[in-house]
């Protein structure tokens, strides 16, 4: 539709006025919110994400379409998520130590609010401590752990260490994801599951918390 091809243009821009004004008229016009996120936001976002890879755009022009893509993300929100249902797990997420990418994490968030989970959303850049001290905070199922760099997913290694030796051992799960990050790292790590996308993150989440 030519409204989702727009959504796309208007993120590559970093118009987050524009970008909002489409996904509202998106709604209107009834396409669900998941084709607007899939089709139009995410396709924006992809084409930046190659052309920052060949040196066509820089770190300002992805920093303003990421705002652009958070924007239109908010308006979303409501339709992702199913406020109001009874809890059905708690579960700790945060974007690894030395990682500042939180779009992703934050649709993973979302995704497993709208079905009925808890979520500490612990930001970005977070300590593997930090993870623990959460989860035992808030008695929590799950911590989830989310890295975009090839340098950072490192850090998921920590995290399972730290929890393998605490008491919290056999208690919370850990799962991972994130673009650089495969099953076979998972494997290799001792995590205890990666799903490639939000949605399917969401699915996983509510298996483990059943
Ligand atoms: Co950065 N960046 N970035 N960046 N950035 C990437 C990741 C990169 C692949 C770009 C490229 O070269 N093509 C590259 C990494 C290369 C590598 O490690 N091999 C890169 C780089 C190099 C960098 C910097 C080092 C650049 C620099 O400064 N020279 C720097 C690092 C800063 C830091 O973190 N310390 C940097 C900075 C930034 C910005 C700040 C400008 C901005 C982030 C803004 C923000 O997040 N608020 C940014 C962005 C936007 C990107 C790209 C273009 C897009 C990422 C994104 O948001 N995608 C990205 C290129 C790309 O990925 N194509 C890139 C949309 C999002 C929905 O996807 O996060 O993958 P994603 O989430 C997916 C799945 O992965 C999954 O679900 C989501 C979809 O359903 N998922 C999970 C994510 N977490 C999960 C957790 C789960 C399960 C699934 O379970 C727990």
């Amino acid at each position: 539709s030519a409204i989702l091809t727009d959504i796309s243009s208007w993120l590559q821009q970093g118009r987050a006025p524009k970008v909002k004004a489409c996904v509202q008229q998106a709604l209107d016009e009834g396409i669900p919110a998941g084709d607007i996120l899939e089709k139009g936001l995410l396709d924006g976002m992809n084409i930046i994400g190659q052309k920052f890879k060949n040196n066509e755009v820089f770190v300002p022009e992805v920093l303003i379409a990421a705002r652009a893509m958070t924007k239109g993300i908010e308006l979303l929100r409501p339709y992702l998520v199913t406020e109001g249902v009874e809890e059905k797990g708690t579960v700790v997420i945060g974007t690894v130590k030395g990682d500042l990418h939180d779009i992703g994490k934050n649709l993973v968030r979302m995704m497993m609010e709208g079905k009925g989970l808890k979520v500490i959303d612990l930001g970005v850049d977070v300590p593997v401590e930090k993870y623990l001290d959460a989860a035992r905070e808030n008695n929590a199922n799950i911590i989830a752990c989310s890295a975009l760099l090839t340098t950072t997913m490192t850090e998921m290694r920590e995290v399972v260490e730290a929890v393998k030796a605490s008491e919290l051992n056999g208690k919370v799960k850990i799962m991972i994801g994130g673009a650089p990050i495969t099953q076979a790292f998972c494997d290799s790590i001792g995590a205890d599951c990666y799903t490639p996308d939000a949605a399917s993150a969401a699915d996983a989440a509510l298996a483990i918390c059943a």
